[in-house]
C-alpha cells in the first residue's frame, strides 16, 4: 500500500495526483516555484529545473541564480522570472512570494551557494534539495523544513550517509530508508530503478526510466517536476512519487528516438503530454 507505483499506470498516477483544474483556476493558484542555483558555469542546470517546474504546471516559476545567468536564461524562457541574488537581502523578498523552493541544481558548494543555501531553508517553505543542496548538507547537518524532498544520486547518497558509493548501490533500500529516517524527509535515491521512501519507512520503486537518462541535467529536471507537483498541492511522498514516475516514463517517450543523445531538455515536451494523460 505504500508502493505509489506499485501499479505502474501513468495515467492513474496522474488522475491520482493531480485533479483537473477547476475552470476558474489562475496563476496564483498553481504554485509559485523559486529555483535557486546556477553558479558559474552551472546555469543551465537551475534553467532546466526551472523549466521543468514549469512544464508540469507550476502557475509561475522565479529563479534567484548568479547576475551573469540572467540574460540567458531570460532569452531562451521568457516565462521564467530570474534574478540576480547576491545573497541573502536579494533572496528573502523572492522568497516571500514563493510556495515552494527548488534548491541546489549548479548551486556549488562556495559562500554564495551557502548563504543562499540557509537563507531559503530558514524560509520554512515545502523544499526540494538536491545536488549542491546536498553536498551543503552533508558539510552542515541541520533541521529541514516540514515538507522537504531530497533528491540525491547515488554518489550524493554515500556523502551523506559517510559511506562509499558502491555500498549505497549494495543496499539501495536500506540506504534509501536510512536517510529519510535521519532527516525526517522524503528521500528519492535516483539511477535505475528508483527509489522513494517515506520517513516512516514506506518505499515505493520506480518501474520505468532507461540507461540514455544517464547524461547531465537529468536530475535537474526531476529537481523542478517535483517542485511543481508541491506547487500544485501534492504532499511530499506523492510528489516525489509522481515526479519520479513522470520523469522516468518522460524519458521512456522521449527515447523512442533512441537512448543514446537524450537530453534532458527532450523530456519536456512528453513530460507536458503525462501530466495532461495524453501519453500513458
Ligand atoms: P562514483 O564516481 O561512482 O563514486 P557529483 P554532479 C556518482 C550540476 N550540473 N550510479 C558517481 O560517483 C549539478 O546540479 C550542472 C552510481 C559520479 O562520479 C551539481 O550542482 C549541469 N553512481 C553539480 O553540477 C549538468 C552514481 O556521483 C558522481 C550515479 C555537480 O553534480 C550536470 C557524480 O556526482 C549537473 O547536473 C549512479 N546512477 N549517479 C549543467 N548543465 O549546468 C551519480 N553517481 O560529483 O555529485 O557531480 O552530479 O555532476
Ligand atoms: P543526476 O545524476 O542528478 O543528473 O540524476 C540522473 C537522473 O537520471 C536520475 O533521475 C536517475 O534516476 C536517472 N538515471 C540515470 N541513469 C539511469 C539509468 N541507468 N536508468 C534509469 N534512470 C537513470
Ligand atoms: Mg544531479
Amino acid at each position: 500500500s505504500g508502493d505509489i507505483l506499485g501499479t505502474p499506470d501513468a495515467r492513474l498516477l496522474v488522475a491520482a495526483g493531480l485533479p483537473p483544474r477547476p475552470r476558474d483556476s489562475h496563476k496564483g493558484a498553481n504554485g509559485h516555484v523559486l529555483a535557486i542555483g546556477g553558479d558559474h558555469g552551472t546555469g543551465g542546470a537551475v534553467r532546466m529545473a526551472a523549466e521543468a517546474a514549469l512544464r508540469t504546471g507550476a502557475g509561475l516559476v522565479s529563479v534567484a541564480t548568479r547576475e551573469e545567468n540572467v540574460l540567458a536564461i531570460n532569452a531562451a524562457r521568457p516565462e521564467l522570472m530570474p534574478r540576480g541574488a547576491n545573497g541573502p537581502q536579494a533572496l528573502q523578498p523572492m522568497l516571500e512570494k514563493a510556495t515552494v523552493v527548488a534548491l541546489g541544481p549548479g548551486l556549488g558548494q562556495g559562500a554564495w551557494g551557502h548563504a543562499l543555501w540557509t537563507t531559503a531553508l530558514d524560509a520554512g517553505l515545502p523544499t526540494v534539495l538536491d545536488a549542491d543542496g546536498l553536498n551543503l548538507l552533508q558539510a552542515e547537518p541541520r533541521h529541514l523544513p516540514a515538507k522537504t524532498v531530497l533528491t540525491p544520486h547515488p554518489g550524493e547518497a554515500g556523502r551523506l550517509l559517510g559511506m562509499a558509493t558502491a555500498d549505497v548501490q549494495a543496499d539501495r533500500f536500506a540506504a534509501v530508508r536510512e536517510l529519510a529516517h535521519r532527516h525526517h524527509a522524503v528521500v528519492v535515491l535516483k539511477g535505475n530503478g528508483s527509489l522513494i521512501a517515506s520517513p516512516d519507512g514506506e518505499v515505493s520503486v520506480c518501474p520505468w526510466g532507461n540507461p540514455g537518462m544517464a547524461s547531465g541535467g537529468m536530475g535537474d529536471t526531476l529537481t523542478g517536476i517535483v517542485a511543481g507537483l508541491l506547487g500544485q498541492g501534492c504532499d511530499p511522498y506523492r510528489a516525489a512519487c509522481l515526479g519520479v514516475g513522470l520523469h522516468a516514463r518522460a524519458a521512456d517517450v522521449a527515447a523512442r528516438a533512441g537512448q543514446r543523445g537524450l537530453l534532458a531538455g527532450d523530456l519536456l515536451e512528453p513530460l507536458r503530454r503525462l501530466v495532461n494523460g495524453l501519453e500513458a
